[in-house]
């Protein structure tokens, strides 16, 4: 076949963030350093059976100790920010469910460090506050499935707001909260690995109220800075046209997207997730006044995007098919859902098993454009694993390439159907701690020897740090390269 190779290039808005994420416990190792306590993920992953190859974050990349080596890369690759997470366990290392015990100060320091480094050299800091690392102590008293978890998360947000909201135009209260609640609760392959789909819902409630509350503490404790929320949203659909695999599309939108949509934006759960899920809890965790607190909205929303959701009805006929891409476990993450399946997909898909169709990214953008317009949008994850080798100082991660060429494709054209999208963050910038799959699946654009910790530039990397430059994809992927 003949290769087209054209120069044209698609732009991008001026101004338009770029940057790369990572999170605490998949980065920066250093668990037990300056002062930090256990969280759900350092007790999940000692224990054995839970982690591929029994890995743990307990070295991770070392970026607690390379951060410096780490933003210098940043600034070759010309981003021009960078989303992190701060690990609760490091602030507030004594916190309990009943009061959140004292500052660590060594803790705070790390992070101020960072974001003077960034700021330094010209890369903005976007703090994600909760991505996953919950103390311990805290799941010993009850977790998420406990208000005083979400309580004792206000008054940790507004700490670390107050010490570097001078710095910080952007918090993000929680990454995730589906994962935080169902895998953690219900399916059990994240930290705290629990069964329990009534403690999912509940935990989805408290998650909720734990933005409130965090939102209501960052604007205190920080006026001038926008408040957002990262959110998986799932692009879901179905290839049957019956009434009931309509009804799984809507059950599965509603357990994943607007379980946490209504009440942070509309201040109400949707009364057909309250039906749908009256067999497991009567939602009576959800006191009068909570909504309200709940309803705090976002200044601009984080939408996470990997991978399509599709779904037809189980009529039980067959064994259910749960190619749901959330990793094997007896117990499904859909909690009173046992009418819904998840078909394998035809072609290519990542290292994940996660299929690839860069449609979804245009079609959530332009859905909460068109639900709520004006929300200003980030893209605050995308990105893929691959089996990426370095031969000869090089990683020629092609696939990965061709990925994000789709996926900023996908965005421009839902910035040409009007969403309002200011950024992009490329998950990751480190290959990292992949949670259940530990070391096993490499997200990074920058290959990590875990032995060595030795950092090299895949060639995904080069090409992003092309688009950087232009501000703008080729309509061909290998038409540009730094
Ligand atoms: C997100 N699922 O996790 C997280 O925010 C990152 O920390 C993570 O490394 C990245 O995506 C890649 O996995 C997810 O099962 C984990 O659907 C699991 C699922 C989705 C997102």
């Amino acid at each position: 076949p003949t290769t087209t190779t054209t120069t044209e290039l698609r732009r991008f808005p001026a101004g338009f963030a770029w940057g790369t994420a990572t999170a605490a416990y998949q980065v920066e190792g250093a668990v037990a350093e300056d002062g930090r306590t256990p969280s759900i993920w350092d007790t999940f992953s000692h224990t054995p059976g839970r982690v591929v190859d029994g890995d743990t974050g307990d070295v991770a990349d070392d970026h607690y100790h390379r951060f410096r080596e780490d933003v210098a890369l940043m600034r070759r690759l010309g981003t021009t920010t960078y989303r992190f997470s701060v690990a609760w366990p490091r602030i507030t290392p004594q916190v309990s469910a009943d009061a959140l015990g004292p500052v660590n100060p060594a803790g705070l320091q790390f992070y101020s460090t960072l974001v003077d480094e960034l700021l330094a050299a010209g890369i903005e800091p976007v703090v994600t506050l909760y991505h996953w690392d919950l103390p311990q102590a805290l799941e010993d008293a009850g977790g998420w499935t406990s208000r005083r978890t979400a309580e004792r998360f206000g008054e940790y947000a507004e700490v670390v707001a107050a010490a570097l909201g001078d710095r910080v135009r952007t918090f993000t209260t929680l990454n995730e909260p589906w994962c935080s609640a169902y895998l953690g609760y219900a399916s059990g392959v994240h930290a705290p690995g629990r069964t329990e789909p009534a403690a999912a819902l509940a935990a989805v409630h408290h998650l909720n109220l734990a933005h409130g509350l965090g939102a209501l503490a960052v604007r205190r404790a920080a006026p001038s800075a926008r408040v957002s929320l990262t959110l998986n949203l799932a692009w879901v659909r179905t290839e049957g046209t019956s009434p009931a695999d309509h009804d799984a599309v809507r059950r599965v939108d509603g357990l994943q997207n607007r379980v946490f949509l209504d009440p942070v934006l509309r201040g109400e759960y949707p009364a057909d997730v309250l039906v749908d899920t009256a067999s497991v809890t009567d939602w009576s965790f959800v006191l009068p006044g909570d909504l309200d607190l709940v309803h705090q909205g976002v200044d601009v929303l984080g939408v996470n995007y990997y991978s399509p959701t599709v779904v037809r009805a189980w009529d039980g006929s067959a064994p259910r098919a749960e190619n749901d891409g959330h990793g094997n476990s007896a117990h499904s993450p859909w909690v009173a859902s046992t009418d819904v399946e998840f078909p394998e997909l035809p072609g290519h898909t990542t290292a994940m098993g996660w299929s690839v169709d860069a449609r979804g990214l245009t079609e959530l953008l332009v859905r909460m454009h068109r639900e709520h317009p004006g929300l200003e949008l980030l893209v605050t994850e995308n990105g893929a694993a691959y089996d990426d080798v370095v031969v000869a100082g090089q990683v020629h991660d092609v696939e990965r390439t061709e990925y994000l060429h789709a996926h900023l494709h996908a965005v421009l054209d839902a910035l040409d159907a009007g969403a309002p999208v200011r950024g992009y963050f490329l998950w990751s910038f480190l290959d990292n701690f992949e949670w259940g799959y530990g070391f096993s699946k490499r997200f990074g654009i920058v290959h990590v020897d875990y032995l060595t910790q030795r950092r090299t530039l895949k060639d995904s990397a080069l090409w992003y740090a092309g688009v950087i430059a232009q501000n703008a994809v080729p309509q061909e992927v290998a038409s540009l390269r730094a």
